[in-house]
């Protein structure tokens, strides 16, 4: 059972700072790395806690900032099949880190046992992997000191991207079941990967060369990696930004976010007319794709995008198979650029549902329909396959030659998509094969619909937490009052659209907006960001 004297004098190496109050937020812990010792340590504990809830299933840690600064980190929990740590849970795991002593400490443990009925005695298992960070190996001391106060079994999977975590996470605690995911190593997913992709592209050409900014991360070398399992001939992947030794480049000037944030080229990437490009983020858990137009500029084919052409790919594919009888749900959040929203339903005629910010609420809507695709603007997403569609996609024959090849695609794409998260390289390969068989080039692909033109800013506030929000975000019902201000604004501009929210992962409140153009569209945010300063 839980030895509480030994977590006393372990917790005292792991002191609290003072004046300091950790949030868990939309990605867990992340803050400046050199705050997260004693947050990491109690998530160790935290996270053998729940394992033992969960009768001794793997519970997974990651240790990463993801596209923040190189010198942030943070810290987030992996539920046994790849989801993010259960709600029920979030507030339990803001306490214990916010337990000033060791004593508090202790108290909050206490009540967790007590709250969600934990049996002492179970025995608990924990896998952990962190990305390049310089300040990741000191972080994963002070997890395995935690792990050890609590007894948890320990399982260092070393560096590793995200989404590699949640694979792996997943394939433990479904070994040997129906919803077996795979092998569980770091070589079973590039081989569960190459091979889907082998098959997803079968009989195709090859698409032209990509070029791929991996943010100086831990995304370059796994990508690497992933691209040895494949053949040359099927695919051709050019990995750039994959300095991991210098300090200072991690996601500098780079990577997914950087991309998508200035809509402009990563430094260290000149790509030319007609040639396409791909960006990472520090976790490989966030893609953007983009391209140089005819005349020279640059078009960005962002989570919108992706997640338009894989959902419209995939309704031709399952009508294609003569399976109508599958629902195909698109899932959004406010940052989806108006333009996605109304192809995807008055096009394509997709369900749309709009949830708010974080990959569980996209996730858990995305398991509402058979297949469910979801992606964030910023290139965050992946696809869902309910059982009852996988079982259907496996066990159907077509009356055709060509249902039979559309079949044989669905099968290959279910095991292409990282299924337990959105995964830059699983994402790669998906857009990478689609292009394949569709034959296009990307900017075939961006006809599909025009942006928006749009605009997000940062507004550094005094207190985050007083900006309230409802309807998936998009209206704020405290500071009362403001919302009408800022319908007022709106009005005033031809597809105005803007909406105001507290970010769940910085100290910041995010206002977006969007309008006929660029120009119209900068003076909706800026006015409506003078609103809320
Ligand atoms: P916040 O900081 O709550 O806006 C950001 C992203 C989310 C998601 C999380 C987790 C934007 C506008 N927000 O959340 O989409 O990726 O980080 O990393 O991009
Ligand atoms: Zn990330």
């Amino acid at each position: 059972s839980i030895n509480y004297d030994k977590i006393k004098t372990d917790a005292a190496q792991h002191p609290k700072p003072q004046d300091i109050k950790y949030t868990h937020g939309t990605a867990g812990f992340r803050m400046k790395a050199d705050l997260l010792d004693s947050v990491v340590y109690r998530v160790g504990i935290l996270a053998g806690l729940r394992s033992k809830k969960l009768d001794g299933k793997v519970i997974g840690v990651m240790i990463t900032a993801s596209h923040n600064r190189e010198i942030d980190n943070g810290v987030k929990l992996v539920d046994p099949y790849g989801e993010m740590l259960h709600q029920s849970w979030e507030g339990y795991a803001a306490q214990l880190a916010n337990a000033q002593t060791e004593d508090e400490l202790v108290e909050v443990i206490k009540i967790i046992v007590k709250e969600f009925d934990i049996d002492e005695t179970m025995t608990s298992k924990v896998i952990y992997a962190r990305d390049t960070r310089p300040s990741g190996p000191a972080l994963v001391m002070a997890l395995e000191d935690g792990l050890r106060s609590i007894g948890a079994e320990i399982n260092d999977f070393g560096i590793k991207t995200t989404p590699q975590l949640h694979y792996v996470t997943c394939c433990l605690n479904t070994q040997g079941t129906e919803k077996s995911y795979g092998e569980p190593t770091e070589a079973g997913y590039y081989k569960k990967l190459a091979n889907a992709y082998r098959r997803a592209v079968e009989g195709k050409s090859r698409p032209s060369p990509l070029y791929v900014d991996s943010a100086n991360g831990v995304g370059a070398i796994k990508l690497k990696e992933l691209t040895n399992y494949i053949d040359k001939d099927i695919l051709e992947v050019i990995v750039l930004n994959d300095d991991i030794k210098t300090q200072g480049k991690l996601n500098h000037l780079c990577g997914a976010d950087y991309v998508k944030t200035n809509q402009r080229l990563p430094l260290g990437l000149n790509i030319k007319a007609g040639e396409r490009a791909a960006s990472l983020d520090g976790d490989a858990d966030r893609i953007v794709y983009y391209f140089i137009d005819d005349d020279g500029t640059f078009k960005l084919f962002d989570g919108d995008k992706i997640g338009s052409l894989a959902g419209s790919f995939i309704i031709d594919l399952v009508k294609a198979a003569g399976l109508e009888g599958i629902n195909v749900g698109v899932v959004q959040t406010a940052y989806a650029n108006g333009s996605s929203t109304h192809y995807l339903e008055k096009v394509m005629k997709v369900p749309v549902s709009c949830v708010p910010t974080g990959v569980k609420y996209l996730h858990h809507e995305a398991e509402k329909f058979d297949i469910g695709v979801y992606f964030e603007a910023n290139g965050h997403g992946t696809i869902l396959f309910s059982l009852t569609a996988t079982k259907l996609i496996r066990s159907s024959k077509g009356e055709t030659p060509e249902q039979e090849d559309a079949i044989e695609r669905l099968r290959a794409l279910m095991e292409l998509i990282n299924q337990t998260v959105g995964d830059a390289l699983s994402d790669l390969l998906l857009v990478e094969a689609i292009l394949a068989n569709r034959q296009w080039t990307l900017k075939r692909c961006n006809e599909a619909y025009k942006d928006l033109p749009n605009r997000l800013v940062k507004v550094i506030v005094t207190d985050r937490h007083i900006f309230k929000t409802t309807n998936a975000e998009r209206t704020l019902v405290e500071p009362a009052g403001l919302q009408g201000k800022i319908d007022a604004l709106v009005k005033k501009y031809k597809d105005g659209r803007s909406f105001v929210r507290p970010s769940g992962t910085e100290d910041v409140v995010r206002v977006y907006a969007e309008a006929a153009t660029q120009k119209e569209c900068d003076e909706l945010a800026y006015s409506v960001a003078g609103l809320v300063y």
